[in-house]
């Protein structure tokens, strides 16, 4: 039975949850304990608290773990960073507050910075040879300038609306982040081939996420023109129609470009055009 550690709640567990029930790792969410065995593969889930992630799956205690990249770097544990996950992205960041003029990362020397990434942040500083305090503070690290704690932070930025509101700004961005799945440094052989078909799964439906499917008719003569604004995994899939001349056209669109492709076909005489939810894609 392969156990996979998923965070108890927090920013991270509805999207772990999502992402293994995509996968078909479905447990009894009403009843939430401890430790849930899944309904029709061979997993089971241990909740915890993100912090506590990195270990236990390095001592062996969970085979896997979904768990913020930052908390891998920063823990240090042995743990092999198997797949990103494409979900909870952020990253760790200097930031001061926005009345300093900043001159560099010379600035940090003989500063107080806090935060919760000391590790990170000492490897960062030794890197560039600054010299600077850290303070370890588990909490809000935001306000601690304002509070007269440290000069400067270290801390996550997502949207950046946190610094903003404690009057600071970000000057250095550290370490790029997003949930990953970790594995324990030696899964036995029967264990790797169940690991290996979830993260096959999650693949698919990291795939499909962000992805609409698209379907439309188009005059024959237009043909080539759609086939080079639509971007497709190979080439779309072109059927001709019964109405002389026309044909349809099948294939992915990125979510993000798919207001702008929709204008182009239809400015080159598509009609009737399909927008369907995708699911997943099986590579
Ligand atoms: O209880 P437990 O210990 O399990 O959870 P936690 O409170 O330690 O962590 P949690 O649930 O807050 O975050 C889990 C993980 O989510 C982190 O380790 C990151 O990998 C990821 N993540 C993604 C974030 C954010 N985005 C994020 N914005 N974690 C924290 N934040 C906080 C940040 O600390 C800051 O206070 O949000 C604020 C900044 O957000 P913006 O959008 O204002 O920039
Ligand atoms: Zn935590």
């Amino acid at each position: 039975m392969l156990r996979i550690a998923v965070q108890t709640k927090g920013r991270l567990n509805e999207q772990s949850m999502d992402l293994l029930r995509e996968a078909g790792v479905c447990v009894a969410e009403d009843k939430r304990k401890f430790l849930m065995r899944a309904k029709d593969f061979p997993v089971e889930l241990l909740f915890l608290r993100d912090d506590d992630i990195p270990q236990t799956v390095s001592m062996g205690a969970a085979d896997l773990g979904i768990v913020g990249l930052n908390e891998v770097v920063e823990r240090g544990y042995d743990v092999q960073v198997l797949k990103k996950l494409g979900f909870g992205a952020c990253r760790i960041s200097l930031a001061i507050p926005k009345t300093d003029k900043y001159t560099g990362l010379e600035y940090f020397n003989g500063k107080r910075i806090a935060t919760s990434y000391p590790n990170i942040l000492n490897e960062y500083f030794a890197k560039y040879n600054i010299n600077a305090e850290i303070h370890t503070i588990t909490g809000s690290v935001e306000i601690s300038p304002a509070a007269g704690l440290a000069d400067a932070i270290f801390d996550i930025v997502s949207s950046g609306g946190t610094l903003v509101s404690n009057g600071l700004v970000e000057v250095e961005k550290v370490l790029q982040s997003e949930a990953v799945l970790i594995g324990t440094p030696n899964l036995d052989a029967e264990k790797m081939l169940v690991a290996q078909q979830l993260m096959s799964r999650f693949e698919s439906v990291i795939t499909g996420t962000g992805k609409k499917y698209l379907l439309l008719n188009i005059p024959t003569s237009a043909l080539d023109e759609a086939i080079g604004i639509l971007p497709a995994m190979r080439s779309p899939t072109v059927i001709p129609l019964a109405q002389k001349d026309w044909c349809s056209m099948q294939t992915v669109v990125d979510e993000d470009a798919l207001w702008e492709v929709i204008e182009k076909l239809k400015a080159i005489g598509a009609e009737g055009i399909l927008v369907l939810t995708l699911d997943k894609i099986v590579l």
